[in-house]
């Protein structure tokens, strides 16, 4: 058993992995920059090591530092949480080499699930469906121009070792296909060191839903349902959900197989995720795996039960999964919401500074996962993730309902922050209703960018959006201010909205 941890991170998910050590009787060691001297994760753990200057490239990247600090303070065992090094396969095998275990999968499962031709290939020869198109890299714009003839329009372009939002084209038709495979092709090399780019069919308003999966060394693997996480804003999730509305136990049946399939086609093991598209047909697609512990990951654990992290713990120190597919039951709903120091009035630009106030909420069926305490100044160099609200219900209704009670009580104050936001979100009858795709934020609460519209309607968009501001302006100044949809006294509601203004 690992009598001692080190966390290679910092925030809520360095302060999360802390707390599974402590209930497992581990000791922790914590590894900071100089940006954060005052950061809560130090006061987590038990010892904290400074391993370098602001910039992540010179302190939480550096697996040196790290494995020093590892090798001097009597640590087995490295938790990478997620980002940062969690999926870059060199540090496994570094790991290896300085005889401390790397607490995810094998550098070999990274690096397969790393490239998207590679995975897409190993995906569709273990039976698992992926989204139609290419498993090689195109060679040349004239190959393009065939391989889009047998895909058709509308199409992608991704970049193979991408990831998430970035090396990513919408291709509307034939006019837009040589400009795209350029602008792709040069993101790619940009963003990755690495230009070689495939196509696949575009499915239109796509749900996109991930299976938790949980595989030791010994061969045994299962699933723990579905997250759905539709809802993104320029390929950032900010609300996640479990059971997915949309779901049934058919499809999540066949969905969890298909998810096993996948990491057994890696050898995995350790705590996975198996992202998937599903279209309105209820057809669904392979689209990547993700080979770490997710920012998401507390939705699942409040509807299995299951401690992720600690499971993470088990596996890693050669234990079997104490677990068989029967005995996961999901029960009642989640809802997460990520709190990020970032103003919605500014085009979600970075907000960090001091927090001069904050009320986190509690009471029946909410966890907070932060990272932050009033008088901390939040820096500038990482990601700007606060906290993570979750709320449990015996139902969706009910989860619904306690996460929009949590985000009234939750006060930061100092710092603007996307709360007002989430909040919008959480009041809007489509989600009430469970009626979400990826398009949400675009469709219902923000516009889109001009990008997504096909370039022979974009005259088209300004005039509808001018119409529209015209329109909001008019229905704005002839609306009273307030509509009070519940019957309640004008006297209670005078003390809600002082409650609910105070501090703001
Ligand atoms: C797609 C797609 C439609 N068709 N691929 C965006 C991020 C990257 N991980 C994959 N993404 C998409 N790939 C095909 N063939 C639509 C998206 C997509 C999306 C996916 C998941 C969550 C939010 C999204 C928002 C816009 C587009």
């Amino acid at each position: 058993m690992f009598k001692k941890v080190l966390v290679a991170n910092r925030g809520e998910i360095a302060i999360r992995v802390m707390r599974a050590c402590r209930e497992m009787g581990m000791g922790t060691v914590a590894v900071y920059s100089e940006a954060d001297r005052q950061a809560l994760h130090l006061r987590f753990a038990d010892e904290a090591y400074l391993i370098g200057p602001p910039p992540s490239a010179e302190s939480y990247l550096r697996t040196d530092k790290i494995i020093e600090v590892a090798k001097s303070s009597g640590a087995q065992a490295i938790h990478p949480g997620y980002g940062f090094l969690a999926e870059n396969p060199k540090f496994p095998l570094a790991c290896q080499e300085a005889g401390l275990v790397f607490i995810g999968p094998s550098a070999e499962s990274i690096r397969l699930i790393g490239s998207k031709l590679t995975s897409r290939r190993m995906m569709t020869e273990a039976g698992v469906p992926v989204v139609p198109g290419t498993c090689e890299g195109v060679g040349s714009l004239e190959q393009l121009g065939d391989i889009a003839s047998k895909v058709g329009f509308p199409l992608m372009l991704k970049a193979a070792t991408g990831g998430g939002g970035k090396g990513l084209r919408l291709v509307h038709g034939e006019e837009e296909l040589a400009s795209a495979y350029r602008a792709t092709r040069s993101e790619s090399q940009s963003s990755f060191g690495d230009d070689t780019i495939y196509v696949e069919k575009y499915l239109d308003c796509p749900r996109h839903i991930e299976f938790q999966v949980l595989a030791d060394q010994h061969g045994n693997c299962i699933h723990l349902g579905e997250r759905e996480c539709s809802i993104q804003r320029r390929h950032q999730k900010i609300i996640e959900e479990s059971p997915s509305p949309m779901m049934t136990p058919e499809l999540r049946k066949k969905m969890g197989e298909m998810a096993i399939r996948a990491a057994r086609a890696v050898c995995y093991y350790s705590a996975g995720t198996v992202e998937f598209l599903v279209d309105g047909n209820g057809d669904f697609y392979f689209l990547e795996m993700n080979t770490r512990l997710q920012v998401e990951h507390p939705v699942t654990e409040l509807v299995t039960g299951i401690d992720l992290v600690k499971a993470q713990l088990l596996i890693a120190e050669g234990k079997p999964l104490p677990w068989k597919q029967e005995d996961i039951h999901q029960r009642g709903a989640a809802i997460e919401c990520r709190i990020y120091a970032e103003d919605p009035d500014n085009n979600f630009l970075p907000s960090p500074g001091k927090i001069l106030g904050l009320t986190i909420p509690a009471g029946p069926g909410i966890r907070d996962d932060g990272g932050i305490y009033e008088g901390y100044e939040v820096p500038i160099y990482y990601d700007p993730l606060l906290s993570k609200l979750v709320a449990w219900g015996s139902d969706r209704q009910e989860a619904v309902q306690r996460i929009r009670r949590a985000l009234q009580e939750y006060k930061i104050v100092g710092i603007k922050t996307n709360l007002p936001f989430l909040r919008k979100i959480l009041e809007h009858k489509a989600f009430i209703k469970g009626e979400i795709d990826t398009h949400f934020i675009n469709r219902h609460i923000t516009a889109g960018t001009m990008e997504e519209v096909p370039a022979a309607l974009r005259e088209v968009a300004v005039i509808a959006a001018a119409i529209h501001a015209y329109e909001r302006e008019i229905n704005r100044t002839q609306q009273p201010a307030r509509s009070s949809q519940q019957k309640i006294s004008r006297w209670k509601e005078a003390g809600r909205q002082a409650f609910l203004h105070q501090n703001r």
